[in-house]
């Protein structure tokens, strides 16, 4: 099994600013957390982060036949890009992570187009949450019958 995780904009600051609200964690030690949990899974974890919405939907059109599965922070484009929206929908079965509780927050950010597109979501857990929804969403496909 192999499973892409998506970064979107602006995550590549993450550790360097407003620590209240995403946490000190950065970029390069989540994926290493991915790669970690993806070894104890048993699967393939390629972890992309851009702050191009084209270069997202690029990347979500590219697993199309070569990974089972997403795992996506949308960043701010979550709230108002039904372009990336249109391209999960036509991807290989995602999840939604987002770091802080979108739902907790300003109400621009209440609501997610991506969401709908997605079998389910993580929000508020920080950078455990990323882990959580890669170990969820492997579950659904071993369920689904993917190796
Ligand atoms: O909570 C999340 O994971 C978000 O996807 C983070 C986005 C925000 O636009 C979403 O509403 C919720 C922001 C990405 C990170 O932006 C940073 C900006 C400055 C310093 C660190 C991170």
């Amino acid at each position: 099994m192999r499973i892409l995780v998506l970064h979107g904009p602006n995550l590549n600051l993450l550790g360097r600013r407003e620590p209240e609200l995403y946490g000190l964690v950065d970029l390069a030690t989540i994926d290493a957390m991915l790669q970690r949990a993806g070894q104890r899974l048993g699967i393939a974890v390629d972890c992309v982060q851009s702050n191009h919405e084209g270069q997202l939907i690029d990347a979500i059109q590219s697993a199309i036949g070569r990974c089972d599965g997403i795992v996506i922070n949308p960043g701010g484009l979550s709230h108002s890009s039904v372009s990336l929206r249109d391209a999960l929908a036509a991807g290989p079965p995602a999840l939604e992570v987002h770091l802080s509780n979108i739902h907790a927050r300003e109400p621009f950010r209440q609501r997610s187009l991506t969401a709908g597109a997605c079998l389910g979501g993580v929000y508020g857990l920080g950078a455990a949450g990323y882990v959580l929804a890669l170990e969820g969403l492997v579950a659904r496909l071993r369920d689904a019958g993917k190796a």
